[in-house]
Protein backbone atom coordinates (compact mmCIF):
# COMPACT_ATOMS: atom_id res chain seq x y z
CA UNK A 1 0.00 0.00 0.00
CA UNK A 2 1.17 3.84 -0.71
CA UNK A 3 -0.62 6.41 1.26
CA UNK A 4 0.84 9.61 2.13
CA UNK A 5 1.66 8.55 5.64
CA UNK A 6 3.31 5.46 4.72
CA UNK A 7 5.91 7.58 2.40
CA UNK A 8 5.98 10.15 5.15
CA UNK A 9 7.10 7.29 7.93
CA UNK A 10 8.26 4.70 5.79
CA UNK A 11 6.19 2.14 6.76
CA UNK A 12 4.32 -0.81 4.63
CA UNK A 13 0.66 -0.51 6.26
CA UNK A 14 -0.88 3.04 6.93
CA UNK A 15 -1.74 1.75 10.64
CA UNK A 16 -0.48 2.98 13.69
CA UNK A 17 0.05 1.38 16.79
CA UNK A 18 -2.00 3.61 20.04
CA UNK A 19 0.46 5.42 22.66
CA UNK A 20 -1.04 3.49 25.12
CA UNK A 21 -0.45 4.24 28.96
CA UNK A 22 1.56 1.69 30.51
CA UNK A 23 0.77 -0.97 27.54
CA UNK A 24 2.58 0.52 24.99
CA UNK A 25 6.04 -0.20 25.84
CA UNK A 26 8.80 -1.46 23.46
CA UNK A 27 8.27 -4.83 23.45
CA UNK A 28 5.07 -3.67 21.92
CA UNK A 29 6.01 -1.06 19.44
CA UNK A 30 8.88 -3.18 17.74
CA UNK A 31 6.21 -6.04 16.86
CA UNK A 32 3.79 -3.58 15.33
CA UNK A 33 7.08 -1.86 13.92
CA UNK A 34 8.49 -4.83 12.35
CA UNK A 35 5.08 -6.67 10.91
CA UNK A 36 5.24 -2.89 8.45
CA UNK A 37 2.95 -0.61 10.95
CA UNK A 38 4.50 2.36 13.19
CA UNK A 39 4.85 1.02 16.54
CA UNK A 40 4.91 3.78 19.10
CA UNK A 41 6.58 4.07 22.43
CA UNK A 42 3.76 5.83 25.30
CA UNK A 43 5.71 8.21 27.73
CA UNK A 44 2.72 8.42 29.78
CA UNK A 45 3.33 9.67 32.66
CA UNK A 46 6.51 7.45 33.10
CA UNK A 47 9.59 8.59 34.84
CA UNK A 48 12.00 9.99 32.49
CA UNK A 49 14.82 7.05 32.97
CA UNK A 50 12.14 4.35 32.29
CA UNK A 51 11.31 5.96 28.74
CA UNK A 52 15.00 6.56 28.01
CA UNK A 53 14.96 2.71 28.49
CA UNK A 54 12.28 1.93 26.62
CA UNK A 55 13.43 3.91 23.60
CA UNK A 56 17.22 2.47 23.46
CA UNK A 57 15.36 -1.16 23.78
CA UNK A 58 12.79 -0.37 20.60
CA UNK A 59 15.91 0.86 18.55
CA UNK A 60 17.77 -2.78 19.63
CA UNK A 61 14.63 -5.06 18.60
CA UNK A 62 14.10 -3.35 15.20
CA UNK A 63 15.28 -0.90 12.45
CA UNK A 64 12.24 -0.17 11.18
CA UNK A 65 10.48 3.69 12.30
CA UNK A 66 8.63 4.02 15.64
CA UNK A 67 7.45 6.76 17.25
CA UNK A 68 7.28 7.90 20.68
CA UNK A 69 3.91 9.65 22.12
CA UNK A 70 4.05 12.30 24.48
CA UNK A 71 1.43 12.81 26.37
CA UNK A 72 1.26 16.60 27.37
CA UNK A 73 -0.39 16.35 30.83
CA UNK A 74 2.66 14.71 32.07
CA UNK A 75 5.19 16.46 34.92
CA UNK A 76 7.93 15.56 32.72
CA UNK A 77 7.10 16.65 29.39
CA UNK A 78 9.87 19.12 28.76
CA UNK A 79 12.61 16.34 29.52
CA UNK A 80 10.79 14.10 27.50
CA UNK A 81 10.81 16.86 24.71
CA UNK A 82 14.15 17.11 24.74
CA UNK A 83 14.67 13.36 25.19
CA UNK A 84 13.18 12.27 22.08
CA UNK A 85 15.88 14.76 19.87
CA UNK A 86 19.28 13.49 22.07
CA UNK A 87 17.94 9.94 21.57
CA UNK A 88 17.60 10.49 17.78
CA UNK A 89 13.64 9.44 17.36
CA UNK A 90 11.92 9.75 13.63
CA UNK A 91 8.96 10.37 14.78
CA UNK A 92 6.71 11.95 18.32
CA UNK A 93 3.25 11.85 18.65
CA UNK A 94 1.54 13.75 21.17
CA UNK A 95 -1.60 13.30 23.07
CA UNK A 96 -4.04 15.40 25.76
CA UNK A 97 -3.47 18.96 24.54
CA UNK A 98 -1.55 21.69 22.37
CA UNK A 99 2.18 20.67 21.70
CA UNK A 100 2.62 24.19 20.29
CA UNK A 101 6.00 24.85 22.44
CA UNK A 102 7.56 22.22 21.63
CA UNK A 103 6.98 22.18 17.58
CA UNK A 104 10.01 24.37 16.40
CA UNK A 105 12.76 22.18 18.48
CA UNK A 106 11.13 19.10 17.25
CA UNK A 107 10.79 20.33 13.49
CA UNK A 108 14.26 21.81 13.95
CA UNK A 109 16.04 18.35 14.48
CA UNK A 110 14.05 16.85 12.00
CA UNK A 111 11.59 14.51 13.63
CA UNK A 112 7.92 14.06 11.66
CA UNK A 113 5.37 15.45 14.38
CA UNK A 114 1.99 14.55 14.60
CA UNK A 115 -0.07 15.35 17.48
CA UNK A 116 -3.48 14.23 18.23
CA UNK A 117 -6.37 16.76 17.65
CA UNK A 118 -9.95 16.24 18.68
CA UNK A 119 -10.98 19.21 16.72
CA UNK A 120 -10.84 20.96 12.91
CA UNK A 121 -9.68 24.30 15.46
CA UNK A 122 -6.45 22.37 16.70
CA UNK A 123 -5.88 20.86 13.25
CA UNK A 124 -5.90 23.97 11.86
CA UNK A 125 -3.69 25.45 14.50
CA UNK A 126 -1.28 22.52 14.28
CA UNK A 127 -0.75 22.42 9.93
CA UNK A 128 0.26 26.33 11.14
CA UNK A 129 2.67 25.49 13.63
CA UNK A 130 4.64 22.81 11.01
CA UNK A 131 2.91 19.51 12.01
CA UNK A 132 3.49 16.50 9.53
CA UNK A 133 0.13 15.67 9.55
CA UNK A 134 -2.54 14.86 12.39
CA UNK A 135 -4.43 12.28 14.49
CA UNK A 136 -8.10 12.84 14.89
CA UNK A 137 -9.28 10.52 17.09
CA UNK A 138 -12.83 10.58 18.03
CA UNK A 139 -14.49 9.84 21.30
CA UNK A 140 -15.19 6.40 20.71
CA UNK A 141 -11.84 5.47 21.56
CA UNK A 142 -9.80 4.10 24.89
CA UNK A 143 -8.31 6.67 27.54
CA UNK A 144 -8.48 10.38 27.69
CA UNK A 145 -10.82 11.72 24.70
CA UNK A 146 -12.23 14.64 23.24
CA UNK A 147 -16.29 14.99 22.13
CA UNK A 148 -16.29 14.56 18.46
CA UNK A 149 -17.45 11.04 16.98
CA UNK A 150 -15.07 9.94 14.64
CA UNK A 151 -17.61 9.85 12.20
CA UNK A 152 -18.42 13.33 12.43
CA UNK A 153 -14.42 15.00 13.11
CA UNK A 154 -12.51 12.99 10.67
CA UNK A 155 -14.53 14.66 7.42
CA UNK A 156 -14.59 18.08 8.96
CA UNK A 157 -10.65 18.00 9.80
CA UNK A 158 -9.70 16.38 6.51
CA UNK A 159 -11.65 19.43 5.05
CA UNK A 160 -9.48 22.15 7.34
CA UNK A 161 -5.60 21.01 6.57
CA UNK A 162 -4.00 19.87 3.25
CA UNK A 163 -1.72 17.61 5.64
CA UNK A 164 -2.55 14.24 6.02
CA UNK A 165 -4.71 13.06 8.62
CA UNK A 166 -4.92 9.71 10.46
CA UNK A 167 -8.34 8.10 11.60
CA UNK A 168 -8.19 7.00 15.14
CA UNK A 169 -10.87 5.50 17.63
CA UNK A 170 -13.33 3.39 16.43
CA UNK A 171 -11.64 1.19 14.36
CA UNK A 172 -10.87 -2.40 15.09
CA UNK A 173 -11.87 -4.30 11.97
CA UNK A 174 -11.28 -4.08 7.96
CA UNK A 175 -14.93 -2.15 7.70
CA UNK A 176 -13.27 0.46 10.21
CA UNK A 177 -10.52 0.85 7.76
CA UNK A 178 -12.57 1.05 4.90
CA UNK A 179 -14.82 3.59 6.24
CA UNK A 180 -11.76 5.73 7.82
CA UNK A 181 -10.23 5.86 4.39
CA UNK A 182 -13.85 6.70 2.62
CA UNK A 183 -14.15 9.38 5.19
CA UNK A 184 -10.72 10.78 3.87
CA UNK A 185 -7.93 9.78 6.18
CA UNK A 186 -4.63 8.22 4.66
CA UNK A 187 -4.21 6.24 7.61
CA UNK A 188 -5.54 4.87 11.15
CA UNK A 189 -4.25 4.32 14.31
CA UNK A 190 -6.13 1.33 16.30
CA UNK A 191 -5.74 0.24 20.27
CA UNK A 192 -7.74 -1.39 21.71
CA UNK A 193 -7.14 -4.03 19.28
CA UNK A 194 -3.60 -4.61 19.94
CA UNK A 195 -4.32 -4.98 23.83
CA UNK A 196 -4.46 -8.57 23.20
CA UNK A 197 -1.94 -8.76 21.08
CA UNK A 198 0.17 -11.73 21.79
CA UNK A 199 3.31 -9.16 22.31
CA UNK A 200 1.60 -7.00 24.74
CA UNK A 201 2.21 -6.94 27.71
CA UNK A 202 -1.32 -6.16 29.23
CA UNK A 203 -2.21 -8.78 32.11
CA UNK A 204 -4.35 -11.77 31.02
CA UNK A 205 -7.29 -10.84 33.05
CA UNK A 206 -7.19 -7.23 30.88
CA UNK A 207 -6.88 -9.43 28.02
CA UNK A 208 -9.81 -11.13 28.97
CA UNK A 209 -12.27 -8.32 30.18
CA UNK A 210 -11.72 -7.33 26.43
CA UNK A 211 -12.37 -10.13 24.58
CA UNK A 212 -15.38 -10.53 26.28
CA UNK A 213 -16.69 -7.08 26.14
CA UNK A 214 -19.97 -5.99 24.66
CA UNK A 215 -20.68 -2.61 22.57
CA UNK A 216 -22.38 -0.85 25.90
CA UNK A 217 -19.47 -1.90 28.53
CA UNK A 218 -17.66 0.64 28.61
CA UNK A 219 -18.13 4.12 30.78
CA UNK A 220 -16.32 7.96 30.64
CA UNK A 221 -15.27 8.89 33.56
CA UNK A 222 -13.59 12.37 34.47
CA UNK A 223 -16.20 14.63 32.74
CA UNK A 224 -16.48 16.81 35.80
CA UNK A 225 -12.82 17.05 36.28
CA UNK A 226 -12.18 18.15 32.73
CA UNK A 227 -9.91 14.69 31.93
CA UNK A 228 -12.52 12.41 30.60
CA UNK A 229 -11.14 8.86 30.29
CA UNK A 230 -13.04 5.85 28.81
CA UNK A 231 -12.96 2.41 30.50
CA UNK A 232 -14.37 -0.92 30.77
CA UNK A 233 -17.17 -0.51 33.04
CA UNK A 234 -16.65 -2.36 36.60
CA UNK A 235 -16.95 -1.42 40.34
CA UNK A 236 -14.51 1.52 40.30
CA UNK A 237 -16.06 3.02 37.03
CA UNK A 238 -19.37 2.90 38.82
CA UNK A 239 -17.70 4.15 42.27
CA UNK A 240 -16.26 6.55 40.39
CA UNK A 241 -19.42 8.11 38.77
CA UNK A 242 -21.36 8.06 41.56
CA UNK A 243 -18.92 10.09 43.50
CA UNK A 244 -18.74 12.87 40.54
CA UNK A 245 -22.81 12.98 40.50
CA UNK A 246 -22.61 13.37 44.30
CA UNK A 247 -20.34 16.39 43.72
CA UNK A 248 -16.83 15.02 45.01
CA UNK A 249 -14.67 18.08 44.03
CA UNK A 250 -11.71 17.11 40.94
CA UNK A 251 -8.94 16.92 43.14
CA UNK A 252 -9.94 13.95 45.35
CA UNK A 253 -11.33 12.20 42.13
CA UNK A 254 -8.31 12.82 40.65
CA UNK A 255 -6.82 11.27 43.59
CA UNK A 256 -9.19 8.22 43.60
CA UNK A 257 -7.91 7.09 39.79
CA UNK A 258 -4.07 7.85 40.38
CA UNK A 259 -2.79 4.66 39.96
CA UNK A 260 -5.19 2.99 38.81
CA UNK A 261 -4.19 1.58 35.33
CA UNK A 262 -0.61 0.50 36.45
CA UNK A 263 -3.19 -1.80 38.67
CA UNK A 264 -4.97 -2.84 35.80
CA UNK A 265 -2.72 -3.19 33.06
CA UNK A 266 0.18 -5.00 35.77
CA UNK A 267 -1.53 -6.36 38.74
CA UNK A 268 -4.55 -7.55 36.38
CA UNK A 269 -6.66 -6.17 39.22
CA UNK A 270 -9.94 -5.65 36.58
CA UNK A 271 -11.95 -4.59 39.78
CA UNK A 272 -10.24 -1.55 40.88
CA UNK A 273 -8.12 -1.10 38.12
CA UNK A 274 -8.84 1.16 35.27
CA UNK A 275 -9.49 -1.17 32.01
CA UNK A 276 -9.23 1.66 29.21
CA UNK A 277 -10.57 0.64 26.23
CA UNK A 278 -12.64 1.86 22.83
CA UNK A 279 -16.35 1.03 22.37
CA UNK A 280 -15.14 -1.22 19.57
CA UNK A 281 -13.53 -3.74 22.28
CA UNK A 282 -16.95 -6.17 21.55
CA UNK A 283 -15.28 -6.11 18.36
CA UNK A 284 -12.09 -8.01 19.64
CA UNK A 285 -12.59 -11.63 19.71
CA UNK A 286 -9.06 -13.23 19.24
CA UNK A 287 -5.69 -13.29 20.38
CA UNK A 288 -3.15 -12.90 17.67
CA UNK A 289 0.31 -11.48 16.92
CA UNK A 290 0.86 -7.81 15.25
CA UNK A 291 1.65 -9.18 11.82
CA UNK A 292 -1.84 -11.10 12.12
CA UNK A 293 -3.73 -8.23 13.29
CA UNK A 294 -2.23 -6.20 10.63
CA UNK A 295 -2.60 -8.46 7.94
CA UNK A 296 -6.25 -9.11 8.68
CA UNK A 297 -7.08 -5.47 9.11
CA UNK A 298 -5.80 -4.64 5.64
CA UNK A 299 -6.41 -7.96 3.77
CA UNK A 300 -10.02 -7.98 4.38
CA UNK A 301 -10.22 -4.34 2.70
CA UNK A 302 -10.34 -5.84 -0.69
CA UNK A 303 -13.36 -8.34 0.18
CA UNK A 304 -15.18 -5.51 1.57
CA UNK A 305 -14.55 -3.43 -1.20
CA UNK A 306 -15.41 -6.31 -3.71
CA UNK A 307 -18.38 -7.69 -2.17
CA UNK A 308 -19.70 -5.22 -0.24
CA UNK A 309 -23.60 -4.43 -1.23
CA UNK A 310 -24.03 -0.56 0.59
CA UNK A 311 -27.65 -1.24 1.21
CA UNK A 312 -29.92 0.85 -1.40
CA UNK A 313 -26.83 1.82 -3.58
CA UNK A 314 -26.61 -1.22 -5.36
CA UNK A 315 -28.04 -1.23 -9.28
O1 LIG B 1 -4.15 11.19 25.02
C1 LIG B 1 -4.94 10.36 24.62
N1 LIG B 1 -5.33 9.31 25.37
C2 LIG B 1 -4.92 9.07 26.64
S1 LIG B 1 -3.78 9.96 27.51
C3 LIG B 1 -4.00 9.01 28.83
S2 LIG B 1 -3.16 9.27 30.32
C4 LIG B 1 -4.32 10.18 31.17
N2 LIG B 1 -4.79 9.65 32.28
C5 LIG B 1 -5.70 10.33 33.00
C6 LIG B 1 -6.15 11.56 32.64
C7 LIG B 1 -5.72 12.10 31.47
C8 LIG B 1 -4.78 11.40 30.71
C9 LIG B 1 -4.90 8.03 28.57
N3 LIG B 1 -5.40 8.09 27.35
N4 LIG B 1 -5.46 10.44 23.39
C10 LIG B 1 -5.17 11.53 22.54
C11 LIG B 1 -6.15 12.60 22.72
N5 LIG B 1 -5.81 13.85 22.74
N6 LIG B 1 -7.47 12.46 22.86
C12 LIG B 1 -7.98 13.72 22.96
C13 LIG B 1 -6.92 14.58 22.88
C14 LIG B 1 -6.89 15.99 22.91
C15 LIG B 1 -7.82 16.72 23.61
C16 LIG B 1 -7.75 18.10 23.63
C17 LIG B 1 -5.88 16.65 22.23
C18 LIG B 1 -5.81 18.02 22.24
C19 LIG B 1 -6.75 18.72 22.93
O2 LIG B 1 -6.66 20.08 22.86
C20 LIG B 1 -6.64 20.82 24.01
C21 LIG B 1 -6.15 22.20 23.68
O3 LIG B 1 -5.38 22.71 24.47
O4 LIG B 1 -6.55 22.70 22.61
Amino acid sequence: MKTRLTELVGIKYPIFQGGMAWVAEHKLASAVSNAGGLGIIAAANAPSEVILQEIRNCQKLTDKPFAVNIMLLSDNVEEVAQMVIDEGVKVVTTGAGNPGKYMKMWKEAGIVVIPVVASSALARMMERAGADAVIAEGCEAGGHIGELTTMALIPQVVDSISIPVIAAGGIADSRGVVAAFALGADAIQVGTRFLVADECRTHDNYKEKILKAKDIETDVTGRSTGHPVRSLRNKLTRTYIKLEKEGMEPAKLEEMGAGTLRKAVIDGDVILGTIMAGQVAGLVKKRQSCLEIIEELFNGVYDILKFTKVNGFNK
